[in-house]
């Protein structure tokens, strides 16, 4: 089922020319009232009517999340604040936030492309959607709110935290569909356990989990612990938030990027070079329908590649595989490059451990140390040492034989990792800069 027929469907060649369209109305819209955008295509020697084709799209100069540093707060916005009805910021561990800005058709927008996403989802009018995604400055709560409310659906706005009542409301009210992150989600079924209470006999039917990586194995793990069936959305907040794109229920493979407001490429992140149809690279976005503060090739650092061939639930839009990290938090280790979801792919194929785990990078003597720390289950924990030894050496072994990284693996007591309500924290970087 689609939530907009029309636009969820259109034919590659009216895509084509609707983002082209568009393209040249940001283009112009931008030029004439962000000077950032200005002065960044003087300095490339790029006018807007010369953007002829969506090929043109290469001749525009990228934009970075420094440059929204550089412009904060509002330095960025394309319309004066009285036509802004709400504000967002991303929370940015160093420095100062990211700020945007929705007008109040950005605002309708949005709703509808979550809307989009919630039907692709597999949620309807008449589903409880349970949204635990946090609801402040961070766009996953009131993004996901205003797409249910859209959708027709009975929206909780639970927010965040306070675990136990989580999940008595989700008994008590009959939720049907889970939105939070996908760390959050393991951290509810484990609440739940000890609470005694079995997902099996809770309506969840489907969790829509994004806002930071996770893997296949992890999307196995959380389906069956929670017994749902567990989508992947994605999104940002200098884009928009969440709904950017979204699997499929029908396929699960790939997540359609809504291609009717947003241009993706992908790019070399070293080169800056834009590399052809299917391989992968980092995700650089262009916004074509944003009015409050609309992106012209947004380096988003995150890694993924595109997926052209046609999708088998109808829609037309393309894919992006899954992603696999981002560029930033690729971790180089001895001069290996590691993915937090990598290490997490090899924890979760494991039995005995859990997927609750952190990786501790330092420096000893100039060499860089990896250490890896995760927890063990209650049944492991209560085990001879003997046995703790042999799936250390087993896990050690698998990451070895992965990414040809040796590091030390650190089991820890089940629930000594901090669990997080949002984002969870996977990788410290004790390294000296
Ligand atoms: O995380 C928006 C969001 C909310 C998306 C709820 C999905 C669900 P930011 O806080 O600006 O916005 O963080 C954006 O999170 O650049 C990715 O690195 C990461 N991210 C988001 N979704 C996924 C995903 C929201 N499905 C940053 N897989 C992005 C991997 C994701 N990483």
């Amino acid at each position: 089922m689609l939530w907009n027929d029309e636009f969820e469907t259109l034919p590659r060649e009216a895509i084509e020319s609707l983002q082209l369209k568009r393209l040249q109305q940001t283009v112009q819209r931008v030029y004439a009232t962000v000077p950032f955008y200005r002065e960044r295509f003087r300095a490339a020697g790029i006018a807007p009517a010369q953007i002829k084709s969506l090929d043109d799209l290469r001749r525009l100069p990228f934009t970075l999340k420094q440059d929204m540093r550089e412009n904060y707060p509002y330095g960025l916005f394309a319309v004066p604040l009285d036509q802004i009805v709400r504000i967002h910021a991303s929370s940015g561990t160093t420095g100062k936030p990211t700020v945007v800005g929705y007008t109040r058709r950005d605002i309708e927008t949005w709703a509808e492309l979550m809307a989009r996403s919630f039907v692709a989802a597999g949620a309807h009018r008449g589903d409880v959607i349970h949204n635990a995604y946090g609801y402040g400055l961070f766009t996953g709560g009131l993004g996901a709110h205003y797409g249910a409310e859209k959708l027709g659906a009975s929206v909780i706005p639970m927010s965040g935290g306070n675990t136990k009542k989580q999940i008595m409301i989700m008994r008590d009210f009959g939720s049907t569909v889970l939105t939070c992150t996908p760390s959050y989600s393991l951290y509810l079924a484990e609440a739940a356990a000890e609470e005694g209470i079995d997902f099996r006999t809770l309506k969840l039917k489907v969790g829509i989990f994004g806002a930071e990586p996770w893997s296949e194995s992890m999307r196995q793990e959380i389906e069956e612990k929670l017994n749902l069936k567990a989508i992947d959305i994605y999104g940002l907040s200098e884009i928009l938030g969440p709904g950017v794109g979204i699997e499929c229920i029908e396929a699960q493979k790939g997540l359609h990027i809504w291609e009717d407001h947003f241009i993706p490429e992908i790019i070399d992140p070293d080169t800056c070079e834009v590399l052809p149809h299917g391989e992968q690279g980092e995700l650089v976005i262009t916004t074509i329908t944003k009015e409050g503060i609309p992106m012209i090739r947004y380096r988003t650092r995150d890694i993924t590649r595109l997926i052209s061939e046609p999708c088998i639930c109808g829609r037309t839009h393309m894919r992006l595989a899954r992603m696999s990290g981002r560029s930033d938090d690729m971790l180089i280790v001895r001069g290996v490059n590691v993915f937090p979801s990598q290490i997490e792919s090899v924890l979760v194929g494991i039995d005995g451990v859990e997927p609750h785990y952190q990786l501790i990078v330092d420096r000893e003597e100039n060499l860089d140390t990896l250490e890896v720390k995760v927890e063990v289950n209650e049944r492991t924990f209560s085990d001879e040492i003997k046995v703790m030894q042999v799936l250390s050496a087993r896990i050690q072994k698998e990451i070895k034989d992965l990414l040809g990284v040796t590091c030390k693996v650190r089991l820890v007591e089940p629930r000594s990792i901090a669990r997080s309500e949002g984002k969870a924290q996977r990788v410290i970087d004790k390294r000296p800069r």
